[in-house]
C-alpha cells in the first residue's frame, strides 16, 4: 500500500491532507481520490500513479499531458468559456514545479484537479449520452489537430497496430508460458481466422490513404465525464494515449465501449449485441464535431467498431495466455471473461454490417 499522505504531501497543495481512497474502475494506472483541508474548505483532487509497466516513459508521457490539457484551457478561455476549468483536465504541480511527482520507487505520480458534479459510466444507459460521448471525442480531436509545436510522444509505441498485435497473440499461443492455450482453442481460432482484418487500417495508414492525426486512442465510455445535471459531454480525461493515430481508433472504441447493454466482463455473452440506435447515436454526433473527415474515414467507420473490439478481445486473450500482467484483473478468468464478449460484440457487428453502412451514409 502508498503512503498517499507523503505522495500528497509532495504537491502544491496548501492544505491539509485529510484521507484517500481507491477511485474509479480504469484498468490500467492507480487512482485515488483524496480529500484535503485547504483553510478550513473541504477539497478533493484526483491522485494518479502511472503504471510504470504499461508507460515505459512516464515523463515524456507528462509532457505530452500537460501539453494537451495547456491547450484546451487557453482554447477554452479564448472562446471566453465561463467553466474552462471542469472542461479539461489540470495538473496541479509538484513542490518543485514540475507537473509529477517521483517516490522514493522512482514511482511517477500526478495530481488532477477533481471534476466535480459530472461523472463517467461503465455501462451506457440511453443514446443521448453517445451523441454526447462522440461529440466530445470528435472535439478533443479538433484540438489535438491545431495543437502547436513538434508531434506528440508516442507513449506506448505501435499502440493500435493491428498487424504487430496480431503477431504479439500469435507468439503468446506458440509460447503458452502457463499452458492456458489449450483450454481456449476455440477463443484462440476465432481470431486466427480474422487475421486478414487486422491489416486493413494499418496498411491504409502506411499508404497514405489515410491520414495520421491527433487522437486520444482510448476513447472507452469511462474516459469521458459527463455533467450530473445536463448530461453533456463536458471533460476527457485519461489522456495517457494521446498521440498520433487514426481517427477510427478513436471512433471504433466508442463504437466497443458504447452500443452494447452488457458490461465489457458479463459472464452471458447472451446480452452482448451491438444497438443500432446506439450506433447511430454515435455516429450523429461524431460526424457533427468531427467535420475533417475524410470520404475514407467515413466508409471504414462502421469498420472501426469491429477492429477496435477485435483488437481489444486479443489483447485479453493475449494477456489471459501470458498470465495477466498488463489489465487490472478482480477474478480469475476476469481476462477470459472479456475475450468472450469481445468476440460476441465482433459477431453483432459483422452480422449487422450493412446496415450499419446505410446509417452512415446520411451523416
Ligand atoms: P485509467 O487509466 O486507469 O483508466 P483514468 O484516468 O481513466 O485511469 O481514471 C480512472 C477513473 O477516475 C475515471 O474513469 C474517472 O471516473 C475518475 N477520474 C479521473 N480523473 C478525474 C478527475 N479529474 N475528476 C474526477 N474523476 C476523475
Ligand atoms: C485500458 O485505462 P483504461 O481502463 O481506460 C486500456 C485500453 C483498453 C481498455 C479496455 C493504456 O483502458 O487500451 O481498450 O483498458 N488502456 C491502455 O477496457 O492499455
Ligand atoms: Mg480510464
Amino acid at each position: 500500500m502508498f503512503n498517499l499522505k507523503a505522495i500528497s504531501n509532495l504537491f502544491d497543495l496548501r492544505a491539509d491532507y485529510v484521507y484517500g481512497a481507491p477511485y474509479g474502475s480504469g484498468h490500467i494506472n492507480d487512482t485515488y481520490r483524496i480529500e484535503v483541508d485547504q483553510a478550513g474548505l473541504r477539497v478533493s483532487y484526483i491522485l494518479q500513479r502511472v503504471n510504470s509497466n504499461v508507460f515505459k516513459q512516464p515523463i515524456p508521457l507528462m509532457e505530452n499531458v500537460l501539453r494537451v490539457t495547456t491547450e484546451a484551457l487557453s482554447v477554452l478561455q479564448a472562446e471566453g468559456c465561463k467553466d474552462a476549468y471542469r472542461r479539461t483536465l489540470t495538473l496541479v504541480p509538484a513542490k518543485d514545479g514540475k507537473p509529477y511527482a517521483q517516490d522514493a520507487e522512482a514511482n511517477v505520480w500526478r495530481v488532477y484537479t477533481f471534476i466535480d458534479r459530472a461523472r463517467t459510466y461503465d455501462m451506457i444507459e440511453n443514446p443521448q449520452q453517445c451523441v454526447e460521448v462522440a461529440r466530445a471525442f470528435g472535439n478533443f480531436q479538433k484540438l489535438g489537430a491545431n495543437l502547436p509545436g513538434a508531434p506528440l510522444f508516442e507513449t506506448i509505441p505501435d499502440f493500435h497496430n493491428t498487424t504487430k498485435r496480431f503477431a504479439t497473440f500469435k507468439n503468446a499461443v506458440a509460447e503458452d508460458p502457463i499452458g492456458r492455450a489449450k483450454t481456449v482453442q476455440k477463443e484462440i481460432d476465432w481470431f486466427l481466422e480474422r487475421e486478414a482484418d487486422c491489416h486493413k487500417v494499418v496498411n491504409y495508414l502506411a499508404s497514405g490513404e489515410l491520414p495520421v492525426r491527433v487522437t486520444h486512442n482510448d476513447t472507452k465510455l469511462n474516459n469521458v465525464m459527463l455533467d450530473d445535471v445536463t448530461g453533456e459531454g463536458i471533460c476527457v480525461i485519461d489522456l495517457d494515449t494521446t498521440m498520433p493515430g487514426s481517427s477510427l481508433y478513436d471512433f471504433g472504441d466508442m463504437i466497443r465501449t458504447s452500443t452494447s447493454p452488457a458490461a465489457e466482463d458479463e459472464k452471458d455473452t447472451s446480452l452482448v449485441t451491438m444497438r443500432m440506435e446506439y450506433f447511430e447515436a454515435l455516429a450523429k454526433g461524431y460526424c457533427e464535431a468531427a467535420t475533417f473527415l475524410t470520404p475514407l474515414e467515413k466508409e471504414l467507420l462502421p469498420f472501426s467498431g469491429k477492429l477496435l473490439t477485435m483488437e481489444c478481445g486479443m489483447r485479453f486473450l493475449t494477456d489471459y495466455l501470458l498470465g495477466d500482467t498488463y489489465f487490472k484483473i478482480h477474478r480469475p478468468e476476469h481476462n477470459l471473461d472479456r475475450t468472450r464478449t469481445q468476440i460476441a460484440l465482433v459477431e453483432s457487428i459483422e452480422n449487422q454490417m450493412e446496415a450499419m453502412q446505410t446509417v452512415v451514409a446520411r451523416y
